[in-house]
């Protein structure tokens, strides 16, 4: 795998969930990384994502080198042609070519503006990385996918171990304007699974025909849980109304009644999550969202290792011991 921004970049995704499970059981099991150094620019907030990729680059040897793009470091231009004389010392042209020269794999976050749906789903800053970094890139979440989290998703639904088991997307309410990326990214994973894959939500945040084409898609959120073994919640912004919040329905939240509706069905979220707007205190305190955030070590830890593999394999390191990646 020479780079990680989508599924489309995994050539066996069966493969990829089976080895974050072996790391699960074996975190220590290679040490592919060692003098190796994994750069993440963060141009967006993160816990989860952050932490457990920087422990899986440990658990590979790796060091990490981690800025805030804007907040420890300068804030970057990520715009061609403009006349920069606000408050972003920095163009991306030059930014994302020097640190890829520090490092040995370039990972980056960069969330959707969510005011412009061409240049969001054109993945436009993403893109910049992918056309300058000397290294490959890994994506922490971009503007219209979460692929990292995905796999997670994947394996912590694997571990459940249900025959074809039925998976509900419901959309949640929220007070923010939240990107689709998400719900987006996990469509992509969750449909190429053996899963029955519902996706329920109000009229008007139906999401980009590109991801929800292969599920059911049903308005009546108690009807879609009916049956269901996993309940997924996700809060997202309109993608139609392009960034637009068009309901705030808190009868959307997922109770105990709602999940009485299921088949036991497990609870999961990405998280963070905003207690009793997208799930009430019960649903989240009796959910596996905590293994599931657990789960993101090994999932980066997969995702890592392969593309410290890619590299070895294709013998791309230089005498400084850095991939000369091309
Ligand atoms: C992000 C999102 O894409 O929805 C990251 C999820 C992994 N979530 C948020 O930005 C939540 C912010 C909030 O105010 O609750």
């Amino acid at each position: 795998m020479k780079q990680f921004t989508s599924i489309h970049d995994v050539e066996n995704v069966e493969a990829l969930i089976e080895k974050a499970l072996f790391f699960k059981q074996n975190p220590i099991h290679s040490y592919l990384g060692e003098r190796k150094v994994l750069g993440m620019v963060f141009f967006n907030p993160s816990l989860r994502t952050r932490m457990s990729t920087q422990k899986a680059a440990y658990n590979l040897g790796m060091d990490v080198i981690a800025l805030n793009a804007g907040a420890d470091g300068w804030a970057i231009e990520t715009k061609d042609g403009v006349i920069m004389d606000g408050d972003k010392p920095e163009h991306i042209n030059e930014a994302v070519q020097i640190m890829s020269s520090y490092c040995d794999l370039l990972a980056v976050r960069t969330f959707a503006g969510l005011q412009n749906r061409l240049a969001d789903y054109s993945e436009a800053i993403l893109t910049k990385f992918i056309q300058l970094s000397k290294v490959p890139i890994l994506s922490l979440e971009s503007a219209t996918l979460h692929p990292l989290q995905s796999l997670t998703d994947m394996m912590t639904i694997r571990e459940l171990d249900i025959k074809k088991p039925k998976v509900v997307l419901t959309w949640a309410p929220h007070p923010k304007a939240l990107p689709q990326a998400v719900p987006n990214s996990f469509l992509q994973w969750v449909t190429k699974s053996d899963a029955e894959v519902v996706v329920t939500h109000p009229e008007g945040y139906e999401l980009d025909i590109q991801f929800s084409q292969d599920c059911k898609i049903e308005y009546d959120q108690n009807k879609a849980l009916e049956g269901a073994d996993i309940v997924y919640a996700k809060n997202w912004s309109s993608y139609s109304a392009y960034g637009h919040i068009l309901s705030t329905d808190r009868s959307w939240t997922v109770t105990k009644e709602k999940m009485a509706l299921t088949n036991n069905a497990s609870f999961m979220h990405c998280l963070p999550l905003r207690r009793n707007m997208i799930a009430t205190d019960e649903v989240v305190n009796d959910s596996v969202v905590i293994n599931q955030a657990g789960n993101r070590v090994w999932a980066a830890q997969a995702v890592l290792n392969e593309l410290l593999n890619y590299e070895k394999e294709n013998q791309n390191i230089n005498e400084q011991g850095r991939f000369a990646y091309r």
